[in-house]
């Protein structure tokens, strides 16, 4: 197949600021290149992604969706990237034979039926506004085959929840070293923003007293540093946004990865990171991360937003058998896997 992958409009690739966007994004082109499929991809100019054919294009970012409250109306900025890289991907659509929209903004939702190619859709966050889900649920209608998320708890979110192609994730699993002894410490991971509630972490690290090692993009200074000022005796260190060889090595000697979302984390890639290293997810039973830990095998699930859950389960950790961990990644989480399965589907789109 040719396949042209329409990226967020909200960052550069390897800026962080796409968050696990920008993984799947190089691992689909990593999984399809090995494939021997053509892949572009149209992105903000400045992108970059080793191995990667990239068309950056100009224009104004978007506002990240997960900032807004739920009632905000469509909003174009002035000279939109989004408008520009879909221009774009409209002159040389013939070339292709499928463009994998990335964006969770209305625009390629709304030019869906303008356009003479297979549009498929991967929706990378659970809903987050209403004319947003209008958008999409008109277009789900028409396309009901073109809908990947990454799981059902995210799918139902949506209105068009029954239409979706769960698709999971898969990681590149020989880049990540099991480690069987960890250190005395914490890790989170992810982009550091309200929706994340890396707060909760902090607490149960000054509850503990464990240092807690936190590693990803600061996309909300202010709330980084709110975060930092009210919990100065929080034995935390922030490791800064690290490639994956560098963040495996530091997140293997780690007991155990936090995971505290406070919206309905539509997958959460950290999570098979970490498993992959060997290492047990604590996280709040919501989203993405109650379908991927076995609770109790694997890690544990928390009541959402319990502080003391979290503490509970850092002290049951020794029940868990990290070679468990490992195993779930190799089983569930391959690329090869989930390759497969987002090669069907736009297989299945390309023939429609
Ligand atoms: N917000 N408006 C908008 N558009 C996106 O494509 C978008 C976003 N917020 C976050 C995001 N994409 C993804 O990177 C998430 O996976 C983090």
């Amino acid at each position: 197949m040719k396949i042209l992958i329409l990226s967020t409009p909200v960052g550069t690739l390897s800026s962080g600021i796409g968050g696990g966007v920008e993984l799947t994004i190089y691992n689909l082109i990593q999984e399809m290149q090995r494939r021997n499929h053509l892949v572009k991809v149209v992105a903000p100019k400045g992108s970059y992604l080793q191995n990667a054919d990239i068309v950056g294009i100009e224009g104004n970012l978007h506002i990240p969706a997960q900032t807004q409250t739920r009632d905000i109306p469509t909003v174009m900025p002035q000279n939109s990237v989004l408008g520009n890289m879909w221009e774009y991907a409209r002159q040389v659509q013939s070339d292709y034979d499928v463009l994998v929209n990335f964006a969770f903004d209305w625009l390629p939702f709304y030019l869906t039926p303008f356009f003479q190619s297979s549009i498929a859709h991967f929706i990378s966050m659970g809903s987050l506004s209403d004319s947003l889900d209008h958008g999409m649920t008109q277009t789900a209608q028409k396309y009901p085959l073109n809908f990947g998320v990454y799981t059902k708890s995210q799918a139902n979110t949506f209105p068009f929840a029954n239409v979706c192609e769960c698709l999971g994730s898969g990681i590149d699993l020989s880049l990540y070293q099991f480690r069987e002894s960890p250190d005395k410490k914490l890790a989170w991971l992810g982009r550091i923003a309200p929706e994340k509630a890396l707060e909760d972490a902090v607490k149960a690290s000054e509850i503990t007293q464990i240092p807690l090692l936190i590693f990803g993009k600061i996309q909300d200074e202010q709330y980084w540093h709110s975060i930092v000022t009210q919990h100065h005796q929080a034995p935390i260190e922030y490791k800064g946004f690290l490639s994956t060889i560098d963040l495996q090595r530091e997140l293997g000697y780690c007991q155990a990865l936090l995971m505290t979302p406070r919206w309905v984390e539509a997958f959460g890639n950290v999570a098979i990171e970490a498993l992959a290293c060997g290492v047990p997810v604590i996280s709040y039973a919501r989203g993405g991360p109650a379908e991927i830990i076995d609770d109790c095998k694997t890690g544990f699930l928390v009541t959402p937003d319990s502080i003391e859950g979290l503490v509970t389960a850092i002290n049951r950790l020794p029940e868990i058998n990290r070679h468990d961990c490992r195993r779930s990644a190799e089983q569930e989480y391959s690329l090869t896997t989930w390759g497969d399965r987002f090669e069907l589907w736009l297989k299945r789109i390309c023939s429609e």
